[in-house]
């Protein structure tokens, strides 16, 4: 049975608006699994350690039969064909970086996989183009993208053309 589910798509790296958009075309591809909609790419400045590039940031959904945790293997091996070296410090810049915000109403917490990403609730770059393409989604335990993302400021989020 297909669940929709929603992925946070980063970069700061290696052309980033560029990796961004193939990382869009990419989860369409993905097995069992098809794009409905992705929002806009915003640059932003980096959260966590300043001395990095700025990021740009997207939202995808996706409708998948995918279970999550292989959902969730499926974006590794995307972030690993583009070049991302996981020994990188902590919130350090990345080629590509790929997160299950949301997998339908489940919520889910393993040691490998929390679901709704514990990010979600305070990121603008996430809430701002999440409530772009679904405002009404209901985000598990926590309410409707709209909502989350009318409490956190846009300011710092420029669209790209
Ligand atoms: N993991 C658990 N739950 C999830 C989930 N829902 N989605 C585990 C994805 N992964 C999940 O992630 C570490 C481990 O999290 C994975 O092995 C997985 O099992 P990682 O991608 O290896 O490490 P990371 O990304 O460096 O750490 P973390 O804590 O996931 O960082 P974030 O939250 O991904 O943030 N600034 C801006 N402006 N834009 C950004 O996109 N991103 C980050 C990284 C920092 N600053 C940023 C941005
Ligand atoms: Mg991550």
């Amino acid at each position: 049975m297909a669940v929709q589910a929603f992925i946070g798509i980063g970069s700061n790296l290696a052309d980033p608006v560029a990796q961004v958009r193939r990382a869009i075309d990419r989860l369409d591809q993905l097995p069992e699994t098809s794009r409905r909609a992705a929002s806009r790419l915003y640059r932003n400045p980096p959260m966590g350690p300043a001395d990095q590039p700025d990021y740009v940031n997207a939202v995808a959904e996706l409708e998948t039969a995918l279970p999550p945790q292989a959902l969730l293997a499926a974006l590794q091996g995307l972030e690993a064909d583009a070049g991302r070296d996981r020994d990188g410090r902590r919130w350090g810049a990345r080629p590509l970086d790929l997160d299950l915000l949301v997998y339908g109403d489940r919520e889910i917490d393993e040691a490998a996989l929390t679901v709704p990403h514990p990010g979600l609730a305070s990121r603008a770059f996430v809430l701002h183009p999440l409530a772009e393409i679904a405002p009404a989604l209901s985000v598990p335990g926590l309410g409707t993208a709209a909502g989350l993302a009318a409490r956190v400021s846009a300011d710092d989020l420029v669209a790209v053309e």
